[in-house]
């Protein structure tokens, strides 16, 4: 039973149950193609799902059974950018991307129909994927002048090869559910009435196991591909890791108690 939190939003609705949040975006009548405040509201509900200390795994997925997302909202791109009420022209899903990356906490896309151009990227961003048998993937902005250089590109191509990347973009083709969990894509394709079930199903086996060593493990995932900005998130799990030993805590007491530390119980392991 999902507790209902969606009254906060106006494009996405925001639920909760049982150590999952769900994010869904609620724009069915474009697809679920997203403007800048559905960006910016996936953006609060992410962050409060972060700091949520209940919650341990988050999806996101899109309203219906024909989208999870079709990338910006092409009704709204202005000249540089996509329109916001005020006029203003944002890039701003590459914040969000930036956020599903560093989040601590899986982040876990349930793609039913399509997922496509920057909507793509989104499940691709997340750790895993689940898709339904009538899931389409596939990158549309060579078709439609637009292109994702980031993650969109370099990521993509670590989680399907070079050739493939190449493919995917330069042709702008739609994959099914089984080729794109031929190539590695997505984690695995149900029956569009079990898509939910089983992807609490695997939000609840990730709850079943230890949350810092899920974090410290998409950290060092992601070092593996983002430079010196992994490196920070994964350094930052040791930092943390110490600061929960005694040898860190004598540091911080001698500090406080105004002596020098005394680090000389704490051996020099080989
Ligand atoms: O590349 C980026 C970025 C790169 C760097 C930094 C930021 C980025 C941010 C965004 C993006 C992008 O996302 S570019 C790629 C934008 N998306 C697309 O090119 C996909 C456009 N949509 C489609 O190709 C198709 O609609 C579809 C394959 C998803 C579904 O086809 P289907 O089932 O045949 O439905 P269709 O009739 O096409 O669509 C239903 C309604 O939804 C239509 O509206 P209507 O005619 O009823 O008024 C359609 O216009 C609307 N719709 C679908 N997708 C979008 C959309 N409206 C606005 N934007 C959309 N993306």
């Amino acid at each position: 039973a999902w507790q209902d939190f969606s009254q906060d939003y106006q494009d996405i609705l925001f639920h909760k149950a049982d150590g999952i949040a769900k994010i869904t975006i609620n724009r069915p009548q474009v697809r679920n193609a997203f403007r800048p405040l559905t960006v910016k509201e996936m953006i609060h509900a992410l962050n409060e799902a972060r700091y949520d200390d209940q919650i341990g795994v988050i999806i996101l997925t899109g309203q219906g059974d024909l989208a999870f997302c079709s990338g910006g909202d092409q009704k709204v791109r202005g000249d540089s950018g996509y329109q916001d009420e005020s006029g203003v022209h944002h890039l701003n899903v590459l914040d969000f991307q930036r956020q599903i990356r560093t989040c601590p906490k899986p982040v876990v896309a349930m793609v039913a129909g399509y997922a496509v151009g920057g909507g793509h990227v989104l499940h691709m961003m997340a750790d895993l994927t689940i898709a339904a048998e009538n899931a389409q993937f596939g990158q549309t902005g060579p078709k439609v002048g637009s292109f994702d250089g980031g993650w969109g590109a370099s990521y993509m191509a670590r989680i399907v090869g070079q050739k493939k990347a190449r493919e995917i973009w330069f042709l702008c083709r739609m994959y099914n559910a089984q080729e794109a969990l031929e190539m590695g894509l997505v984690n695995t394709v149900v029956p569009l009435e079990q898509l939910e079930l089983e992807t609490v199903q695997w939000c609840k086996e990730m709850l079943q196991n230890s949350p810092m060593a899920l974090r410290c493990l998409k950290a060092a995932l992601n070092a593996d591909c983002d430079g010196q900005a992994g490196l920070q998130e994964l350094a930052g799990n040791a930092t943390m890791l110490f600061y929960m030993t005694e040898e860190g805590q004598e540091g911080r007491n001698a500090f406080n108690e105004k002596r020098p530390p005394n680090f000389e119980k704490f051996g020099r392991n080989p």
